[in-house]
């Protein structure tokens, strides 16, 4: 069915149109970062990224370098809640195997 024209009432007035658009805000993301130390050995560090963030081998190599040269890198963007897991799981394991690497979040802009 065609109806009014829209900006047009039922007289045939002018009128403003108003759309109410949904509000379903996105949850925001976290990126995680991993930080340069002098003593985690860097095979550790291209394991962790292999084990906890499923990247494959070459490219591991790559994002451990950019750590350790550049000082921090950003390995992966999650909600809240998978990037809280995800900083848990790499701190657990580095302070298993007595290596001082530092994992952590932080809010996308
Ligand atoms: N800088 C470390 C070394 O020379 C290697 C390293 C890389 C450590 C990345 C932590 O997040 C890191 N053995």
């Amino acid at each position: 069915m065609a109806g009014k024209p829209p900006g047009r009432n039922d007289e045939g007035d002018t009128s403003v149109v108003t759309k109410t658009k949904p509000k379903t805000a996105k949850p925001p993301l976290y990126k995680v970062l991993l930080l340069n130390d002098d003593y985690t050995p860097m095979e550790f560090v291209v394991h962790v990224l292999e084990r906890f963030f499923g990247i494959g081998h070459s490219h591991a190599v790559e994002i451990m370098l950019t750590v350790h040269k550049k000082g921090v890198a950003v390995v992966g963007v999650f909600s809240h809640e998978i990037a809280e897991t995800k900083v848990a799981q790499v701190m657990d394991f580095a302070r298993r195997n007595q290596h001082p690497l530092q994992c952590t979040m932080e809010k996308e802009e």
